[in-house]
């Protein structure tokens, strides 16, 4: 048995998002959201679920919390729901809003667990979308503005600050497929809203620095992947660049290299009413940040697709891997892939793992107990891999478990539990699974056994 031991200041945290778990969804002011407004609209979320309830953490996150102390978590990243301070999106800030924030940071420091706060984790408000959203470059203005009323009214500390989470979902998922909120079809729109994310990210990174908070640290995070070509062909290992460079570059490059990646701008110019970015947008977006966090699953393996323009290419699943219940490939080698490329590629600039997780068909039994063996085995497979990363020199510096409480899961609703806790529904009691308490042990020993 070896020991695999990670640095004495690293982070284990969980993270969750605001729409996933408060419910609360008009308390104290709030103002309608884009989910609130999608998952209301029929057709959309597995089952017809909505966010109305989810774990009711608006009014239970002191028993959270209590349970975070248990596992023995320094870290927790949670994100803050935009329309609770600005429930118009900009104009009069609702200061009860803010409380609730303030509240859960202090129930944090009083447990010694470090927050890390996720400006940004979808939920738009609704007002805002009505006059074009994210695909509006006055949204970024607005996100700029909000940004900088947290930072100078939540005057507890915050050691670190995230602008937006996995902007490439809000902007694909959301107004290039549809599938998430708003739910727009259109792919010149979403490289719109692409766009605007970003600038967004730059406008508060910049109201950031013209405030003074301490050496408290600000990035953003990212959903990245490996891609691999299904074959050694030519054609192939063409379109695994190309869906790289439309899943990870398109955002990696603006932030770290100043200008979006040249073999895409052409693709999207010849294919797509694109125009490319106003000249002074590039430094806004690349100004410098504290670090980078990386949300990662699995990894993508594609096949050409049609034409030298298909950015997607056909995905494969590799037959003999295990799949989780999202139907995502078990693939832990690709977190060292990912970790290791990123400081090449972009570094040097410490990384967090700001999710990682896996759902599966947790069944609780009638003592309690979530035998979820499959997520332990999933974790210590990504988790060793991380440390292998960190012996070759990447500068990672925490782990956070995609998620704390099984949640509501985006368009699959409830359907899909992630959590270390299982929740159930209707009666609101939380149980521990047996991963909660694999994830304490690693954290007492600091850690793996394997
Ligand atoms: O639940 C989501 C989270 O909101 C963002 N990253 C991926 C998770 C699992 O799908």
């Amino acid at each position: 048995m070896s020991r695999l031991l990670f640095p004495d200041d690293f982070l284990w945290g969980a993270a969750t998002a605001s729409y996933q778990i408060e419910g609360s969804p008009s308390a104290d002011g709030k103002g309608e959201s884009i989910w609130d407004r999608f998952s209301h609209t029929r057709g959309n979320i597995w089952n017809e679920e909505n966010g109305d309830l989810a774990c009711d953490h608006y009014r239970l996150y002191r028993e959270d919390v209590r349970r975070m102390a248990d596992l023995g978590l320094n870290a927790y990243r949670f994100s803050i729901s935009w329309p609770r301070i600005f429930p118009q999106g900009g104009g009069k800030p609702n200061p009860e809003g803010l409380d609730f924030y303030r509240r859960l940071v202090e129930e944090l420091h009083s447990c010694k667990i470090r927050p890390a706060v996720t400006l940004y984790h979808w939920d738009l408000p609704q007002a805002l979308q009505d006059r074009g959203g994210w695909a509006n470059r006055d949204t970024a203005q607005y996100f700029g503005e909000y940004a900088a009323f947290v930072f100078e009214n939540l005057d507890l500390p915050v050691e670190r600050w995230i602008t937006l989470n996995e902007p490439w979902v809000s902007a694909f998922l959301g107004y290039g497929l549809g599938v998430h909120a708003p739910g727009i079809n259109d792919f010149n729109i979403a490289l719109q809203a692409a766009h605007n994310l970003l600038l967004g990210h730059g406008l508060a990174v910049s109201s950031f620095r013209d405030i003074e908070r301490g050496n408290e640290p600000i990035g953003i995070t990212l959903n990245l992947a490996p891609v691999h070509p299904a074959s050694d062909s030519k054609a192939d290992l063409a379109q695994a660049e190309r869906a790289d460079g439309f899943m990870n570059r398109w955002f990696l490059d603006p932030l770290f290299r100043g200008s979006y990646p040249q073999d895409m701008v052409e693709l999207f110019l010849r294919s797509f009413d694109f125009a490319p970015a106003q000249e002074e947008d590039a430094g806004v977006i690349a100004a410098p940040i504290d670090f980078l966090g990386v949300n990662n699953y699995t990894r993508t393996v594609v096949r050409a697709g049609g034409s030298e323009d298909d950015f997607m290419g056909n995905p494969i699943n590799p037959p003999g891997s295990e799949y989780t219940e999202m139907g995502w490939e078990v693939y832990p080698r690709g977190i060292y892939e990912l970790l290791t490329r990123l400081h090449r590629d972009y570094g040097p600039l410490p990384l967090y793992i700001t999710e990682n997780g896996a759902a599966f068909n947790d069944e609780l039994n009638r003592d309690g107990t979530v035998d979820d063996r499959q997520r332990i085995s999933y974790l210590e497979g990504y988790l060793a891999e991380a440390w292998n990363a960190l012996q070759e020199g990447v500068p990672l510096k925490g782990y956070f478990v995609w998620t704390l409480l099984d949640n509501f899961e985006w368009s699959f609703g409830y359907s899909k539990r992630f959590g270390l806790i299982y929740v159930d529904y209707p009666t609101q009691k939380r149980y521990f699974k047996n991963s909660a308490y694999w994830y304490r042990d690693v954290i007492s020993r600091n850690g793996l056994e394997v």
